[in-house]
């Protein structure tokens, strides 16, 4: 692990590590429950911590049982865009929606909910799935001077691609930390994403060497 502290302008970003994607849960990232004591780790190191969490309304748009005829993990085009349908998952309030709890979350201080529309999904942590309508968390990097943000959580090949796609067009520097991650791995996603990363310049270390 590196010194304590790290840099003011780091942020440890922790994305989505609610029970609906550990092993039990609805929509369960294999290993999904690995991540938490390396976060709980890392939380250590930083004093900018952000946590991120799926919130969705009952019915939401992205869920399979909203598009009759479809199943998990078929596609539906949409307004925005191609959108892979779920099973229903952190919903509102629910146990599935509630954080690992394990995680520690008292050192955190932001707490991003996101996909709460329900016609609009939200896999980054900065912007919904049409690309353009913010969740507020820019507006926080901006003004705590954020420069360099350091992603973990689930899944990688979603909501910690997305978020670190954005992050990266937002101009700032950013690490994916593999080993504080898990994927869904659809049809070859996760290769996707980290080629996807590398080509826009996003960093992947492991925790003990960021
Ligand atoms: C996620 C699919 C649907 C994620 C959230 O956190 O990666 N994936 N909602
Ligand atoms: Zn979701």
């Amino acid at each position: 692990m590196a010194q304590l502290p790290r840099s003011e302008e780091d942020l440890l970003l922790v994305i989505d590590v609610q029970n609906d994607f550990c092993p039990g849960g609805a929509l369960a990232v294999p290993d999904g429950n690995a991540v938490v004591p390396v976060i709980n780790g890392l939380q250590r190191e930083f004093s900018h911590i952000a946590l991120t969490q799926d919130w969705h309304p009952a019915g939401h748009r992205s869920f399979a049982s909203s598009h009759s005829g479809k199943g998990p993990f078929e596609t539906v085009d949409l307004d925005y865009g191609t959108q892979v349908l779920w099973p229903d998952h952190c919903v509102q309030d629910s146990i599935g929606a509630a954080f690992h709890s394990d995680l520690e979350t008292v050192h955190a201080n932001m707490i991003i909910r996101k996909g709460y529309r329900r016609g609009i999904d939200s896999y980054s942590a900065f912007f919904e799935n049409d690309q353009k309508t913010p969740t507020g968390l820019s507006g926080y990097v901006r003004d705590r001077g954020v420069k360099h943000v350091f992603l973990s959580g689930l899944a990688t090949d979603f909501c910690v691609f997305y978020s670190a796609m954005d992050a990266r067009k937002l101009g700032l520097e950013v690490t994916v930390i593999e080993d504080a991650c898990r994927a869904i791995d659809l049809e070859g996603s996760l290769n996707a994403a980290w080629e996807a990363m590398a080509a826009a310049g996003i960093k992947r270390a492991n925790s003990d060497k960021i």
